[in-house]
């Protein structure tokens, strides 16, 4: 029986999951007296250091965990569980941690590199653990942190992993291991680090194939577009320029589950879904895109994204739901992330507008509770051709593919509702904007390159790439292996995101990893 602590803040449910597939049963912390009674703790930190600490105190979780620490007996930190072993985080000055460990928890120092630092990594062994028993050594884990452990003592640290400069990205002191990667979301090697934590391994090992550097992977995203078809099933859908019917009817590629499984054994570095009609509903009545998250996280581990209709709304009989409330409910169900479009768009308007933002933005809410990287804003916009740089107030670029009036000036109009909608703010504005507001990642369509399979909008990329530091998920238009290479050296996009070609079958996802492969840093999976 293994005893995961759950304060509450985010998605533990795939830590369950994992460990429950590596065969072990879980008994979820309820109150202070069952950490003291736990034989093996998993603690999954998920959040910022400030809110995981004033909860654990509010709790009375703090005291039982220091004795449980004390005590040797087996844990496991996953994430922020790590920091919270140390005295102090630069995220929540003041805030006393845990003090297990001496030492501090400070902001990624990453150089030009993207931070929160996303994605998967490698490690590099510095001693002997039980954990790595089975592992090969050369396996990329998942990672998603803006900061990172400093202990005073070396002699604690297990692995370190290179981002920009070399960070502690695991440690173990007796009984007690934590790791700053997520295992529950790296897929095979991830759960075999459970497994071994579950048996309780003592032969320590290092692994053959250690890196002596390691490098983050550009990730390849499989996205599902989700949406009830004419009979009222959810299905995958996929659109042309955001059009998903064919002959009036819904295009059905297939059931959500089932792809997302299908995606995750091919490889997927990550896995989206879009509930493209989200924007219609009252999005907590939409109790079957719950259903497919729940049952994915069952059989997948890797990251999973889910968008649509998140924002503020009232309900039938009138009461108001914040989007942090509609946030809430996906993360629970299995979500690590959000992607948040329309309400995007119509915040930055109103702060363009106002010149200030109230701080009750979904945007600043949900980062502010689960951190800057759980916060996805996924932009629509589609190119407007102008005659010159200076025609609109719109952050204008130069074009190498000319308008239909021979047009060497476009900006990006970023649009709502699905493509439906055009409003009058850009692409790279929106971008920079939303960086500021606390989210942690951009998810970039092109509805004009949206299943045309003629390659991704480089110029698009390239602009809100050099507005931005957080990273980039480059979507629409994938149509070949090469487009993906095509991305990766042309820009400094993070990641790929992919559906038609992928759904369709004509280019597996398999087939776009072994392209890449010796081109670009990726994922293999053994
Ligand atoms: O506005 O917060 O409710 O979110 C709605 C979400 O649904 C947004 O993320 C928006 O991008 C998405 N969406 C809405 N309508 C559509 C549609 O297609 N009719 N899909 C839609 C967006 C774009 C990608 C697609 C890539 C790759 N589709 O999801 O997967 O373009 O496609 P490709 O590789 O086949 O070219 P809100």
């Amino acid at each position: 029986m293994i005893t995961v602590l759950d304060y509450g803040a985010g998605n533990v449910r795939s830590v369950i999951n994992a460990i429950e597939r590596a065969g072990e049963s879980v008994r979820i912390v309820e109150q202070s007296g069952d950490i003291s009674a736990a034989e093996k703790l998993v603690f999954p930190g998920v959040g910022s250091f400030g809110s995981m600490m004033h909860i654990l105190n509010e709790k009375g979780y703090v005291a039982p965990l220091k004795a449980y620490l004390r005590s040797n007996r087996p844990f496991l930190g996953i994430c922020l569980g790590l920091q919270a072993l140390f005295e102090s985080s630069e995220e929540a000055p003041g805030v006393s941690g845990l003090g297990f460990l001496a030492g501090t928890v400070q902001r990624l120092q990453a150089g030009s590199c993207a931070v929160p630092h996303i994605g998967w990594n490698g490690i590099r062994v510095q001693k002997p653990g039980g954990l790595f028993s089975g592992l090969a050594g050369d396996e990329k884990f998942y990672f998603v942190h803006s900061y990172h452990v400093v202990p005073h003592d070396r002699g604690c640290v297990l692995t370190e992993t290179d981002y920009g400069s070399s960070f502690t990205s695991a440690i173990q002191q007796g009984n007690i291991a934590a790791i700053q990667f997520h295992p529950e979301k790296s897929g095979a090697a991830g759960l075999r680090i459970f497994e071994n934590f579950i048996a309780g391994r003592s032969s320590a090992c290092v692994p053959e194939r250690c890196p002596r550097e390691t490098r983050l992977a550009r990730r390849i995203i499989a996205c599902l577009d989700v949406r009830a078809d004419d009979r009222g099933n959810l299905v995958v859908t996929k659109g042309d320029q955001y059009d998903v019917r064919d002959g009036g009817a819904v295009r059905n590629l297939g059931d959500p589950v089932e792809m997302a499984r299908r995606y995750y054994e091919e490889g997927a570095d990550e896995i989206t879904f879009l509930n493209i009609t989200g924007f219609r509903n009252c999005p907590l009545a939409d109790m079957p895109m719950l259903d497919v998250l729940q049952k994915t996280s069952r059989h997948v581990f890797v990251p999973l994204t889910i968008g649509g209709g998140i924002r503020e709304y009232r309900d039938e009989a009138g009461c108001l739901h914040t989007a942090l409330d509609v946030a809430a409910q996906y993360f629970r169900s299995g979500a690590d992330k959000i992607s948040i479009g329309s309400d995007a768009v119509l915040i930055v308007e109103d702060i363009l507008k106002t010149g200030r933002t109230t701080g009750l933005s979904s945007i600043e809410q949900i980062a502010r509770v689960y951190g800057s990287q759980a916060v996805v804003i996924s932009i629509d916009p589609r190119r407007m051709y102008v005659d010159s740089p200076d025609a609109v107030p719109q952050h204008v670029i130069a074009t190498d593919a000319p308008g239909p009036r021979g047009e060497r000036w476009c900006w990006y109009e970023c649009t709502v509702r699905g493509g439906r909608e055009g409003r009058p703010v850009d692409a790279v504005t929106l971008a920079r904007v939303c960086q500021e507001l606390g989210a942690g990642e951009l998810l970039l369509n092109c509805i004009d390159r949206d299943g045309t399979c003629g390659g991704f909008d480089l110029e698009l990329i390239n602009a809100v790439k050099a507005s931005v530091s957080i990273p980039v998920i480059a979507s629409s238009g994938a149509g070949s292996a090469e487009h993906f290479a095509e991305l990766f050296v042309r820009t400094g996009a993070e990641a790929a995101l992919a559906a038609g070609i992928f759904h369709r079958g004509e280019v597996p996802l398999a087939a776009v990893k072994k392209h890449l492969a010796g081109r670009v840093e990726i994922r293999t999976c053994g």
